[in-house]
């Protein structure tokens, strides 16, 4: 079965659907557009079923090498149309030949978003240990060992056009006393200037900032605040990301994405939900009203300094799941990202500032509520359609035997290992 054939079945329901939509609601003439050009990059370490601590439960098919973990981003976006660019993660995906991993990308339509370092794990052969911190480490051997890997890092990126490096730190300590927070600060922002230094002139540095984990005591870029002042330090190529799973419980995320955006350092985002901690579940699965007021903030605030939505953030998925097929759970990802964008976009504004104005509380929340509640579906599914992506990517996944078929081509599911 083939997508158009799929979408074949479903056109009428859907077009019934979108009528009854567009009838009932004032829908912005560029939002289809605006829904078309909105790509979300695919963290190539989101392919395969992750895992806990304790065990990890293997589903069949998973990609075994770079080549099939594009091949499986190529899929998804076949089927969503906006999943366009592959994030790396160096040294899990070290291309060894980068222009045949920049042609094969290219051929399934893709291309590379930001790069990923890696100092908070200890690589076979590696000179010194990551135990006690990588750019804040107290020996300098050990920043520099640090500083290389995110200059080779970039290399990496300029070898397969990719125009971010994106840099988180572990770095912290697991008990009170153990580090002068002063000097840990400092030694990662002369760290950083190197690797900043190292960047191409039309290249981001963007820097993650995460509480806890798996430092549980502090982290030298523990907060948006630690990251932001750093990266004011850095200069005008160094922005600020927000992974939604970093912060602490109850955190105002859509405040802080508002501030970051005012100050013009909002660089990059990592979508994915959570009910504790980092968890990493599909982005909206939990907390969908806030994926919703988040992106009223982006909306909102890119709108008011003049920038293109598409474009002028690194929007990506960060996201594992335990016990989901993985492309599964990157297109119910996709598609509560593009639901909650879609909402954001039916905001009546004009009517939101005047209930501002007016101290109307309640108005406020019946605005933005009416929005939010919204059944946007058929509207992503039209953008879908118009790309000539599928207007059920999950039924058609299913439908097709595309699971089963990458079973055979790689492989059964391996048997579960516990501890
Ligand atoms: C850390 O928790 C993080 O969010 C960073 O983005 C890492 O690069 C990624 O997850 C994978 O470990
Ligand atoms: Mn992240």
């Amino acid at each position: 079965m083939n997508i158009s054939d799929h979408n074949g079945d479903l056109l009428g329901k859907h077009q019934r659907h979108l009528q009854f939509l567009l009838s009932e609601i004032s829908v912005p003439g560029d939002l289809i557009q605006k829904l078309k050009d909105f790509q979300i990059a695919i963290p190539s370490w989101a392919l395969g079923t992750g895992g806990t601590r304790f065990g990890r439960f293997s589903g069949g098919g998973e990609p075994r090498n770079l080549e099939e973990k594009i091949a499986d981003v190529g899929l998804l976006h076949q089927l969503n149309q906006s999943s366009g660019a592959i994030s790396l993660h160096i040294p899990w995906d070290i291309p060894t030949d980068p222009s045949a991993t920049k042609a094969l990308a290219a051929q399934h339509g893709l291309a590379f978003d930001a790069v990923n370092s890696n100092t908070f794990q200890d690589q076979p052969n590696q000179t010194h240990s990551y135990k006690f911190g990588s750019l804040q480490h107290v020996s300098k051997a050990t920043r520099k060992q640090a500083i290389d890997h995110n200059i080779e890092v970039i290399k990496h990126g300029i070898s397969l056009g990719s125009k971010s490096l994106t840099v988180w730190l572990s770095d912290g300590s697991c008990f009170p006393g153990q580090l002068n927070f002063r000097k840990a600060y400092q030694r990662t922002v002369e760290s950083l200037e190197e690797i900043y230094a190292a960047l191409p002139a039309d290249w981001q540095l963007y820097l993650e900032y995460k509480a806890y984990e798996p430092n549980f005591y502090s982290t030298t870029v523990g907060d948006w605040g630690a990251s932001y002042s750093m990266v004011n330090k850095l200069g005008p190529k160094a922005k600020t990301l927000v992974d939604l799973g970093h912060h602490l419980p109850n955190a105002n995320i859509e405040q802080i994405v508002s501030i970051l955006l005012m100050e013009g350092k909002l660089g990059g985002f990592h979508f994915n939900d959570s009910k504790y901690g980092d968890d990493d579940l599909t982005a909206g699965s939990i907390k969908p009203y806030q994926l919703f007021l988040i992106f009223n903030e982006l909306v909102d605030g890119m709108d008011a300094k003049g920038m293109n939505h598409a474009k002028d953030v690194g929007w990506m998925i960060d996201a594992s799941h335990n016990v989901k097929d993985p492309l599964e759970d990157l297109m119910q990802s996709v598609e509560a990202i593009q639901m909650a964008y879609a909402q954001a976009l039916l905001v009546d504004k004009h009517a939101l500032d005047q209930a501002r104005e007016e101290n109307d509380v309640v108005k406020c929340q019946e605005i933005l509520q009416a929005a939010f509640r919204t059944d946007v579906r058929p509207l992503v599914a039209q953008a879908r359609l118009e790309l000539g992506g599928a207007l059920d990517p999950l039924g058609y996944f299913r439908a097709s035997g595309k699971r089963a078929e990458l079973i055979k081509n790689r492989g059964e599911k391996t048997v579960a290992t516990g501890l």
